[in-house]
């Protein structure tokens, strides 16, 4: 384990990343003891994995969302933009999603009698201008919508309105009253991802605050019904690990849950910032749970530790629900086959908003991740990508009768290439990303990681480039996502034997 990356907090009784990679903005329910929770996806499709578990322990992704592009409408959204923060609740026997997709279809609630999906077309709830939505119900049946009053649209984009409240015709999707403040939080910026909660005496307000970045934080409010009035707790916030050595950073979004020992768990956005000042998350904001307490009829939270268990193998070579793709479906890009997965070119590249590109979440800092690609009919590759402005890839193309493989580091306004020839048949790209070792300082010591790109064929390798991992984190992207390292073809069609990555953070 190297000092940028602080070993693991003893004692968690959870595994914590809960649900590595990309994976930000968890919302989480417990319906007859089984657990499904879903995150944010941004410009990719499908749109929202929902994973599932019974011991909160183990989760395994059984569905997304929005597996028809119509349901989010991401295919034009800016990157950055698209499906944000989601909050999944269930009721009368349906599951209810839902988001709100800015410079998409706008705030939509999506449901389904089974998670893993079928999902319905979606109801849009006209007018409702903000972000990060929550859907509960009262006594009686209303049904509230409590939001971030993010201006999206309008003469007024950009301004603030605190937490927001109306209440909806889910049906129609009406709006049946004006929007009402609800709280503004402590005073730090952006009070956002509302959640609200029935638990006693009580209806509970959660909220982030202080931003997505460092100053995230979790904060909470309480009045006598889900319209308030509300009044904060002095602790606020009362989750944060802002200013701290904790190697979970950003903590914040949290919801709440019934743990399956019927405690309370919170489930939060976090990431784990390496280099020698902790500067970078390379794979972007992930999903990690904490335990809380009540005290007085207040929560008091665990702090949010870090427990990486059992390396992580991911293989694919058929179309399972973890393929993504940027601003399309998986299937409109690639097809699945006896000889693995083709990808026919289109004439985009990697630079594109919408590349022919298929790639799964990295799922570890540290992974080794490859592919035996046939390269007898087009150009293509293997490719970390955090948008079309950040990616590395390793390419090959065939030339007279060898291969020629290209490494390419592209981040905005610098793109770099190398080059090696191989001899001509299959060649296996390798992609690693690997931490620094050592301590101190010194370049080497300052970044999350290094991403090497290689290859070999027919017995020969060509080691072409080492080039500093921090130019694809949250921090210096800043898009939102997180790495997705996958397949992509520039010209005619490439086969790619599958995809296999394997890693380790302990
Ligand atoms: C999300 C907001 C936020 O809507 O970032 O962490 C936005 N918080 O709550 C996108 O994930």
């Amino acid at each position: 384990m190297s000092s940028n990356h602080p070993a693991a907090d003893v004692g968690a009784p959870f595994p914590n990343p809960l649900i590595p990679g990309f994976n930000p903005d968890p919302s989480v329910v417990k319906v007859d003891g089984v657990y499904y929770l879903v995150t944010s996806t941004f410009e990719y499709l499908p749109g929202l994995p929902v994973y599932r578990s019974t011991d909160f322990v183990t989760w395994e992704q059984i569905g997304n969302v929005a597996t028809r592009p119509e349901q989010i409408a991401v295919d034009e959204v800016p990157t950055g933009l698209g499906v944000w923060a989601p909050t999944i609740r269930h009721r009368d026997g349906l599951f209810h999603v839902i988001v709100t997709v800015p410079a998409g279809r706008g705030c939509v609630v999506l449901t389904a009698t089974d998670p893993a999906g079928p999902w319905s077309d979606g109801t849009v709830l006209e007018g409702l201008n903000g972000i990060d939505p929550d859907l509960t119900w009262d006594d009686t049946g209303n049904a509230y919508v409590t939001y971030s009053g993010l201006l999206l649209e309008g003469e007024d984009m950009g301004k603030h309105l605190g937490i927001q409240q109306v209440r909806v015709d889910l049906a129609s999707g009406r709006l049946l009253e004006e929007p009402r403040s609800l709280w503004s939080g402590s005073g730090f910026m952006f009070p956002e991802a509302p959640h609200l909660y029935h638990r006693g005496d009580f209806w509970y307000l959660l909220i982030a605050e202080g931003g997505t970045e460092r100053g995230h934080g979790v904060s909470i409010a309480r009045g006598p019904s889900p319209e308030g009035p509300f009044e904060a707790y002095d602790a606020n916030p009362f989750l944060t690990a802002r200013s701290t050595i904790r190697p979970i950073q950003n903590t914040g979004h949290g919801d709440l849950v019934e743990g399956p020992d019927g405690g309370t768990l919170l489930v939060v956005l976090g990431v784990r910032p390496g280099g020698g000042t902790r500067a970078f998350s390379p794979l972007g904001r992930e999903t990690f749970v904490t335990t809380v307490q009540w005290e007085n009829d207040w929560p008091v939270a665990e702090p949010v530790v870090l427990d990486v268990r059992a390396p992580i193998t991911d293989e694919a070579r058929t179309p399972d629900h973890r393929w993504i793709c940027v601003r399309r479906t998986p299937a409109s890009v690639a097809t699945f086959g006896e000889s693995g997965v083709s990808i026919v070119a289109d004439g985009s590249t990697l630079d594109d908003p919408r590349p022919s590109f298929i790639g799964r979440r990295q799922l570890t800092i540290a992974v080794e991740s490859s592919t035996i690609a046939d390269v007898s009919a087009g150009v293509g590759g293997l490719a970390v990508r955090y948008d079309e402005a950040h990616h590395y890839e390793i390419e090959a193309r065939t030339s007279g009768s060898a291969v020629a493989v290209v490494a390419r580091a592209c981040v905005p306004g610098l793109r770099q290439e190398w080059t090696g020839t191989l001899p001509a048949g299959p060649v296996t790209l390798h992609l690693d990303a690997v931490r620094p070792a050592g301590t101190g300082f010194g370049p080497e010591m300052m970044t999350s990681d290094h991403v090497e790109l290689w290859a070999e064929a027919g017995g020969e390798q060509v080691r072409l480039a080492r080039v500093d991992g921090r130019y694809l984190s949250a921090e210096t992207a800043a898009s939102f996502t997180g790495r997705v390292i996958g397949l992509y073809a520039t010209e005619g069609t490439v086969t790619f034997d599958g995809y296999r990555a394997t890693g380790s953070d302990r």
